[in-house]
């Protein structure tokens, strides 16, 4: 399965990567994220753009590494 990093600004505490995480884990083309404050790695058939429009639509910021 395929996997990509992305680099994420804005959380600022653990319920944040919880919210990131529990949003990606959603999506039917997630297959496994890890998630910090500061980084993403998300394994899956998906593009970083879309994981980022996911996270971006909760408020925090994301880009690719
Ligand atoms: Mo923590 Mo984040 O209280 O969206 S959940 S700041």
């Amino acid at each position: 399965m395929p996997a990509f990093e992305l680099k994420l600004m804005g959380l600022t505490c653990g319920g944040c990567v919880n919210k990131v995480t529990q949003a990606l884990m959603t999506l039917e083309s997630v297959n496994q994220v890890e998630v910090t404050q500061t980084a993403a790695r998300v394994e899956g058939n998906l593009s970083p753009e879309q994981a980022i429009e996911v996270i971006e639509n909760l408020g925090f910021e994301a880009e690719s590494v």
